[in-house]
């Protein structure tokens, strides 16, 4: 039963969510009035379900409660496929405050689960759900956080995945960020099963190089991260590739016990490296996550490739510009009726812990000083819970660096 639930969390995962349902309507022929077109590639009720005859609509939750992204989301034309009782929204921002986001919004959290209950299928099977967000966000980390524990709790055997962004220091100077980032990341830990890390400074170098000085702005970002998103979803939406579940993907991505966390390339993007698919899937500007790309070393990985395009596994794992580590065996290749001339490449890799590192010594030195704690504490949460969640985020990086040397 490849049933998902999609669950949008806080202004960006609202504009995140929103690009990549526009993929998805896309690739399956889905018109702005939820109809199908006459010969569209069916997706089996993986991300969408039919409301009627020749009518579909996305299996989505969108939750903020800032009217005005909710604003920012109904105004685009495909909002109309949404149903309108799975916007759960009120009650304001969070104003960049993951207490307020985690422990202030429990109606919210709630309203989020029940719809989301609302959209699973009751002849029961595996329950995946997806979650975009930043984690950052007052709503995206905090509420988002709450709303994947509680998940957890009601679905223990469910798939989560997250499709989380990380802020990019040079462009993002909300000072109490690494706290928002370190409290998200520590509650994923215990609860998701795989995160996809979309960071906001590789997508932007990604896309200064395809579309100029100009395009680092989120709708740029979101462009190019859904791009990504779409093509690694592929295999779950579209028919007779071979079927993958989300549970099958996620564990080819964890190489240890624990949260995998999933670094995503995307080889089309550019064709500055001549055409060879590893040092495309290497280069900078194709990576939508993970800094240090060039000497990061591949624990696990998952290739999306279309039909028609040769990709050998083994030659992949033979090659040493990937860096796979030698315990690893070959990785899995699935192959996509998607349309996108792409191929992604899905991977747990040491060079993550690059950009969680850093974040993890902003946060040190913002805790050292007691900086604005009063903002947290204000909000139930104390510095005890926060030591626990940076001993959490510090522990998993060790994990990777771990295996990276073994
Ligand atoms: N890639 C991308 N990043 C975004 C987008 N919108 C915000 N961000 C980043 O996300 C972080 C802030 O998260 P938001 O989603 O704005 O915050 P929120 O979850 O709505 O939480 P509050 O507004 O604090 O309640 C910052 O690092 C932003 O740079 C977007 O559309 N795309
Ligand atoms: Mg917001």
């Amino acid at each position: 039963m490849r049933h998902h639930v999609l669950i949008h969390i806080g202004g960006c995962g609202l504009g995140l969510g929103l690009r990549l349902w526009k993929e998805v309507f896309a690739e399956h022929g889905v018109g702005a009035d939820g109809q199908l077109r006459a010969g569209a590639l069916s997706d089996e009720g993986a991300f969408l379900k039919r409301v009627a005859s020749s009518r579909v609509a996305p299996r989505a939750v969108v939750v903020d409660g800032d009217p005005s992204s909710i604003d920012l989301f109904k105004d685009d034309p495909v909002s109309g496929l949404f149903r309108a009782d799975n916007f759960v929204f009120g009650g304001g921002a969070c104003g960049n405050n993951w207490a307020m986001g985690y422990n202030d919004r429990v109606a919210m959290r709630d309203a989020a689960v029940a719809r989301v209950t609302s959209e699973i299928n009751p002849a029961g099977g595996s329950h995946n759900f997806i979650i975009t967000h930043a984690l950052g966000g007052g709503t995206g980390g905090g509420l988002g956080a709450a709303i994947v524990e509680k998940l957890r709790l009601v679905y223990p055997s469910s798939t989560i995945v997250c499709f989380s962004v990380l802020s990019s220091p040079s462009q993002d100077d909300v000072v109490v960020r690494p706290y928002n980032e370190v409290l998200a990341l520590a509650k994923l830990i215990a609860n998701a099963n795989a995160v996809v890390l979309l960071d906001n400074e590789s997508l932007g170098l990604a896309a200064r190089a395809r579309f100029g000085e100009n395009a680092v702005h989120h709708a740029r970002l979101n462009e190019l991260a859904a791009q990504a998103l779409a093509l690694l979803t592929s295999p779950l939406r579209l028919p007779e590739t071979r079927a993958v579940e989300l549970r099958e993907l996620t564990r080819t991505l964890t190489p240890f016990r624990g949260l995998a966390l999933v670094s995503l390339a995307i080889e089309s993007w550019t064709d500055t490296v001549g055409g060879d698919l590893v040092d495309a899937l290497r280069s900078r500007v194709n990576r939508v996550s993970g800094h240090g790309a060039d000497t990061s070393a591949l624990l696990s990985a998952a290739f999306i490739a279309p039909r028609g395009r040769p990709i050998s596994p083994t030659s992949l794992r033979a090659d040493a510009r990937l860096g796979f580590r030698g315990w690893f065996p070959d990785p899995l290749v699935l192959r996509t009726r998607s349309r996108a001339r792409a191929i992604a490449m899905a991977s747990s890799e040491s060079g993550v812990v690059g950009p969680l590192s850093a974040l993890c010594s902003r946060f040190d030195s913002m805790l050292k000083r007691k900086a604005f704690l009063h903002w947290y504490h204000g909000h139930g949460l104390t510095t005890s819970q926060m030591q626990q969640a940076r001993k959490a985020v510090g522990e998993l990086i060790a994990a990777y660096q771990t295996a990276a040397n073994s």
